[in-house]
């Protein structure tokens, strides 16, 4: 759940990639704080990477993004990645909790279909964990390094990764490339914007302007 701060009029919302091991989370966090970056209204932030090994994340990557003013609040977007590796699941319980977006970063390669699959089946457990529906938060589908295609590396097609894993929720979904940038800040803006509306919906911004 967002949190709301009326006394300091700030709204935080976050939003978690999740995926298998080496999906590319990371790479998407990485990509986006680098363009902020080089955008100077944007951010004295820093991306914190809180224990890594070479390319791996351990706990988890953290990035704040403010995203102005809407009806005199501090609307805060919170991003976060959780680790894909199998053992690390305690710690993605611990990052989902209170989450109110969800990216679900997949691996195109042909090779990491059932670890996708996995990963997936994995979410909707460490939700039900929080007692929250995978219906209940939005949620949208990355399916990245399509890029691989160029290199003649075998991917699994794009109607098949929807088949196996958007059937159910039939969401949005964008092909992507993170190292690339392709489709990055498509997938952010559009979780960013679902969310916000939701929790605008819900919140007492609204209640506030509502007549007694
Ligand atoms: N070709 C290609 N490589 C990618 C892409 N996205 C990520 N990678 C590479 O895949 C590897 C793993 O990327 P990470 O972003 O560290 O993956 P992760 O999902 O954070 O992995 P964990 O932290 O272990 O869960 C790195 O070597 C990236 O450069 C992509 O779109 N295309
Ligand atoms: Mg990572």
């Amino acid at each position: 759940m967002a949190i709301v701060n009326l006394k300091e009029k700030v709204i935080q919302i976050k939003i978690v990639y999740y995926g298998p091991g080496r999906s590319g989370k990371t790479t998407n966090l990485e990509y986006i704080f680098n363009r902020l970056q080089s955008q100077k209204e944007q951010n004295t932030s820093k991306l914190v990477s809180i224990d890594t090994k070479g390319d791996r994340t351990l706990f988890f990557d953290f990035f704040p993004v403010n995203l102005g003013k809407i009806n005199g609040f501090d609307l805060k977007l919170q991003l976060y990645t959780t680790p894909g590796q199998v053992k690390y699941e305690s710690t993605r319980r611990l990052v989902l909790k209170g989450v109110d977006g969800i990216v679900f970063v997949a691996d195109s390669l042909s090779s990491r279909q059932d670890a996708n699959i996995d990963s997936f089946e994995n979410l909707k457990n460490n939700l039900s964990y929080h007692n929250i529906s995978i219906s209940d938060v939005k949620m949208i589908f990355q399916w990245n390094k399509r890029d691989l295609q160029e290199q003649n590396i075998p991917l699994t097609d794009i109607e098949q990764m929807e088949a196996s894993l958007n059937s159910e929720l039939q969401t949005q979904s964008f092909p992507a490339s993170a190292v690339s940038g392709t489709n990055v800040f498509k997938t952010v803006n559009y979780i960013a914007k679902q969310t916000v509306e939701k929790v605008i919906d819900m919140s007492v911004v609204n209640q506030k302007q509502r007549p007694n």
